[in-house]
Formats: structure tokens, sequence, C-alpha cells
């Protein structure tokens, strides 16, 4: 078939075909068939074996290379829990019996607060560059169901981890949710969603975030957590809309920023009472509260909380918050008894700093009182143990955090954004311009008028900043030079009006002197944007990849060229997710036997022989492998 394909590719007929043609037409490798499975694995063994991990942000190899050691659950009684089969019993009944509205009533008639585990998503975005592949969740999963069999939800997509998981880990999104979601049958999943943006950077048609969310309910999510970066409420309503089509919990969110308690800032309480009320009219089921930064003190979450309870007693709340500062747990603790009906807590070893705080001292702090999450904590710090050893075999992304950072109240930069500019001002070796950086960080803020920060917003800030610091500008330079700088691209997307509108409006004159000739929308972006012709989408794709679904089709529309890079390097490595880690951040010491589950039933004994010397000539060396008692050999070039 790969002959066949190749005599008949337009290329090749024209005859404008050279010698890099098939290097350069991977989709041609896609048509070969599953039988070279092992042999594309070898491929990628080889060139780990010769170049070193190649995988982007990857600093030295992992500090843990060993076996990771699995759990044997028992519970508080000292019983040992059957975990060769997933719990069957949680929340997620509820929900498929009862619905949307069902779950709502369910979770208010419910006495204690709920724990949402982020560890799968938000955890690893805040700490591990979201680097977390799909094999180190599914191999935890079942363990997960029982012990966390009582929690509102797991939050384990969307985000960042939609992006990350095709751009840089080479694996497909969708076929990770269903792959958990067939162990984890009973516990909601949860996915981020970016409102009127779904799960890119900017705003997209609306009738893209409809087939978004539909597919995601397909395959999966239960639990939308739909948040606006702006709350502007007009794009968040699209993307509850898009929920409530599909048929998924809606948990409409707003934004907290700033410091309610601080009577000089501009989000007060009265900001935030205006902006629930807009979110219970769409009809949302849930009300989300989302702290990116951490900055929620324990006095303003009682206070909101509080406040948003005695006005909606039917309403369920449920509340996100990073412990960068270090008062996460007292701030939950503070939502559990103001009213809150669940909150957000990461499995111990992947918790606190720009993470969320951790589940253990959230639950020791509630156990046995009004507001007991229902949780066996016995049986989730034994899955600790397990995150523990895969933390260590993730070091290559951790940011080097050493502890928290109180000045979040000031510079307020959320978690994962936090973490990347901790780590990329350690890289260049200036603690200086790291307090640089998080001074400019306010200053940028201030100009772009005490804008809501978060994805994609708190980009804009950072851009702004991090152009602050390199070019020398103080605030009044760049009020002063407005006209003449060369702003990042996304701080005029934003003055644009690409991403909605900021309470309050844009600075002036500062949009206007800094967009010079480009346009201004004044509504919100998907009123400009034309539907996408999905259905030309499916069939360019089932042209070039010989195959498509309705989910590639979201991930295409959602970031056109990272799929396509994904789909490329996949023809040619195959699907690596199935590659233990240590084996896909490092190479295998010579001699060592390690086993590869192609597919169920499938498995690879590999063991690597030796590194050929390279040739002067050619620039490529030979990797020998043994694959279940066979030698194999594979060509690679030397990067080096
Ligand atoms: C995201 O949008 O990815 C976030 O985690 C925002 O907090
Ligand atoms: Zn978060």
């Amino acid at each position: 078939p790969f002959l066949i394909k190749l005599l008949t590719h337009p290329t090749f007929i024209e005859g404008t075909c050279w010698t890099t043609f098939i290097d350069d037409s991977p989709e041609l490798f896609a048509l070969i068939g599953s039988q070279n499975r092992a042999q594309k694995l070898l491929a990628y063994l080889g060139d780990l074996a010769v170049n070193g991990s190649q995988i982007k942000g990857q600093i030295g190899e992992p500090k843990f290379k060993g076996e990771i050691i699995k759990p044997e659950l028992y519970d508080s009684a000292g019983k040992k829990v059957d975990c060769s089969e997933s719990c069957q019993k949680g929340w997620r009944n509820i929900i498929q019996k009862e619905g949307p509205e069902g779950f709502a009533k369910a979770v208010r008639a419910n006495k204690g607060c709920l724990i949402m585990d982020t560890t799968w998503r938000d955890a690893h975005q805040s700490l591990l560059a979201t680097r977390v592949r799909t094999v180190d969740m599914l191999n935890i999963a079942r363990e997960t169901s029982h012990a966390y069999a009582n929690a509102w939800a797991l939050e384990c997509w969307g985000g960042a981890t939609f992006d990350v998981a095709m751009r840089f880990l080479y694996e497909d999104p969708w076929d990770r949710l269903r792959k958990m979601r067939k162990l984890v049958p009973n516990i909601p999943f949860q996915m981020l969603l970016r409102g009127a943006n779904g799960v890119a950077y900017s705003s997209l048609p609306d009738n893209a975030i409809f087939h978004f969310c539909e597919q995601a309910k397909k395959n999966g999510v239960d639990i939308f957590r739909v948040f606006d970066a702006l709350n502007d409420v007009e794009q968040l309503e699209v993307g509850v809309k898009a929920v409530i089509k599909a048929g998924g919990v809606a948990e409409g969110t707003v934004c907290y920023s700033g410091d309610m308690l601080n009577p000089h800032k501009k989000y007060n309480l009265e900001y935030y009472m205006n902006v629930v009320d807009k979110i219970v009219k769409m009809g949302a089921h849930v009300l989300g509260i989302k702290d990116m930064a951490g900055v929620l003190k324990p006095r303003a979450a009682t206070m909101l909380i509080g406040a948003i309870r005695e006005k909606y007693p039917d309403l369920p709340i449920h509340v996100h918050t990073h412990d960068s500062a270090g008062t996460g747990v007292a701030s939950m603790i503070a939502c559990a008894q103001a009213g809150a009906d669940a909150v957000d807590t990461a499995i111990d070893s992947m918790s606190g700093m720009t993470s969320q705080p951790s589940v253990g001292a959230v639950l020791a702090s509630l156990e046995g009182g009004p507001h007991d999450p229902g949780l066996d904590g016995h049986l989730v710090r034994q899955l600790d143990s397990y995150w523990a050893q895969v933390r260590l075999m993730y070091s290559p992304f951790e940011a080097g955090l050493t502890g928290p950072d109180p000045e979040v109240y000031e510079h307020e930069i959320p978690g994962g954004q936090l973490t990347n500019l901790i780590f990329q001002a350690s890289q260049q070796g200036l603690g200086e311009q790291w307090a640089q950086t998080k001074k400019a960080y306010e200053q940028a803020n201030d100009l772009l008028g005490d804008i809501v920060k978060v994805t994609p917003t708190s980009k804009v800030v950072g851009d702004l900043a991090q152009f602050m610091v390199s070019n020398k500008l103080s605030y009044n330079d760049v009020l002063a030079k407005a006209d003449q700088l060369d702003f990042p691209s996304s701080v005029l997307e934003f003055f644009e009006g690409l991403m909605g509108q900021p309470y309050g409006g844009f600075p002036e004159p500062l949009r206007t002197q800094a967009l010079r000739d480009r346009r201004k929308m004044d509504k919100r972006p998907g009123l400009y944007l034309d539907p996408v012709d999905l259905v030309q989408v499916k069939k360019n794709l089932k042209e070039k990849w010989g195959d498509a679904t309705e989910c590639d089709v979201a991930s295409y529309v959602m970031y056109p060229k990272v799929f396509e890079d994904y789909k490329k390097w996949t023809a040619k490595y195959g699907d690596l997710s199935v590659l233990p880690t240590r084996y896909f951040l490092a190479r295998p010491e010579i001699g060592e036997e390690f086993h590869v589950e192609l597919e169920r039933g499938k498995v690879l004994i590999l063991k690597l022989l030796a590194v050929g010397p390279l040739s002067e000539q050619t620039g490529l060396r030979e990797v020998f492998y043994e694959m279940n008692g066979e030698g194999r050999t594979v060509t690679v070039e030397d990067k080096h």
C-alpha cells in the first residue's frame, strides 16, 4: 500500500518530487498500516539513544528512573480494597440518572463540602509545565476511582492540557479522555473551558465552541468550568450555552482578581455580585469562583461566599484556588464554612505553591466536622505514594520553586504563569530580572487598565511586562511613546477586542495610540467571525490523512498547525503514549530490558544493545536493539 500511495501521490505524478519528498510527506507513512508500529517505536527509541530527549522544555534527565511502584489500597479499617475493577459508585451516577439539574439539587442537599481533585490537570499544569502523560494517569486510575469515589470530580481535561498533549507530548487529548473514562466510570470528569476561546487563546466562531463541547461531552466530560478571562459575560455565555446544549453540567465561573477587602481596589463585592447575577440568569447549573492567582484571602472568601450563599440558597458553589501565597488551605476552609459545596485540592505531593492546596491538609481540617468532604483520607494518602514517584520522574520540568510567594497579592500573577516566569528568570540566571519582571507585571497591569488576569489576558500582561523589562521602559515611557512602540502582538490583539471587553473599558489614549490603523471591535469577537465549515474541514482532513473523526475536526479547529504537526509526528513514530515515561524522556541504559504494551496483550520486550560509531560521511549512526529476542537495527541522524 505504501508503494501505491507513493506512485499515486500528486507530487510524485507531477514529477516535482525531490529527494526530501518522503521526509516532507510523512502522511505517506500513516497509510502503511499497523504492522510496523514496532518499527516506528524503534525509530523513536533509536533517536532517543543517539540524541537524547527532544521534548520541548525538558532540562536534563529524570531524577527518578526506576519502576514506579503502585500502592495497594487499604481502607481506614485496614481492609484491602480490590482495585482489579474500577469502583462503580460516585456522583457521576447522579449526573447520569438525574441530569445536570438533579446533580445541582443533590449537591445542595449534601451536608459536607466536596473535594475536586486537580492532580490530572491544573496541578501538573501549574508545577510541571502540563507535561504529565496519559499513561501515568491511567496507571493509577482504578485506585483513584476507589480512593476518590465520593469526590465532586476529577479535573482532568481542558485548559492547557489539550494543546500541550498534542504539541509537546504527541498524544491525542481525546484518546486520553476516553481511556481515563473507561477506567474511572464513577467520578464526574471536569474540564476547563475558556468560554468563547474554547481551549485556544483567542475567540473562535460560536459554532466551533458548540461543536467542541458536543464532542467533549460525548467522549466523557461531565462538568465544564466555563470562564472568561475578562469576566465578559457575553463571551462567557457562548461557552455556557454550548455546554447546556451538549447536555453537560455548566459551571458558569467568575474569575477573582485584586482584593475585595481593599476599598481602593477596582473589583469589589458589588462587582462580583453583579457578574454572579448574570451567570445565574444564563442558566448555569453551578457557580464557579476561580481564584487563578491564589489571592482570595480567607476573610474575603468568607465575605464573598457568604454573600452569594445568602442571595442564592439553591445555587451550588464550587471554589478554585492556587496556594501561591501559602493561604490556600485557610481560604478553602473559610469557603466551606461560608457555604461552598465543593473546593479544589491536589494530591499532596502535587500540591502547594503554584498548585492547589493539599488534599491531606484540607481533609485533616474538615474531617469529622459539619463540612466533612466524605473521603477516606487514609485511602487518598496511599495514592500519594504513587504521585511522589511520578513527580520525581518529571523533575526535568520542575521550575525550581522554593516556597510560597505572598508578593502574589501585589503582582497577582496566576499560578501556571508564575511557575513559567520563575522558570524563565532562573534559566537566564537573573534573580534581579525576576524582581524587575514582577514589578513590571504590576505596572503593565495598571497600564492595561487593571484587568482580570488569566489565560489569555495574563499572557498579555506578561508579554507587556517582559517587553518593558527588555526595552528598559518605565510606566511613563510606555505612556509617552505609545504611538511609536512596537507592542507585542498579544497586547495589540487585546486592544483590538479579540479577547472581549474589559470591565471599565480599554485604557485611552493608550489603546488608540497603540493600535494606530488596526481595527477596534467593541462587541464580542464571535459576532465578527464567520462560522467554521466543519463539513469541509472533515473532508480536507480525510483527504490528507486517510481518515478523520469529529474529534480530529475539533482539534484542528482549535489548533490547526499543532494538529498537523502532531499527525506528522505520529505518522513517523506511531502512538508513543504507550511508552513508559522513563523511556519517553530518557534513553535506556545499555543492556537494560524494558517492556512496552503496544495494545492489550501485545507486549514488546526491548533491550538497547549498542550505539554504533558516527559515520563522518553521512552523519548517521546505527543503533542496535533487541526486540522480543531478535536483533533490530535503526539508522539515526546524529544531531549533536
Ligand atoms: C487555563 O486557562 O489553562 C488556566 O488554567 C487558567 O487558570
Ligand atoms: Zn487554576
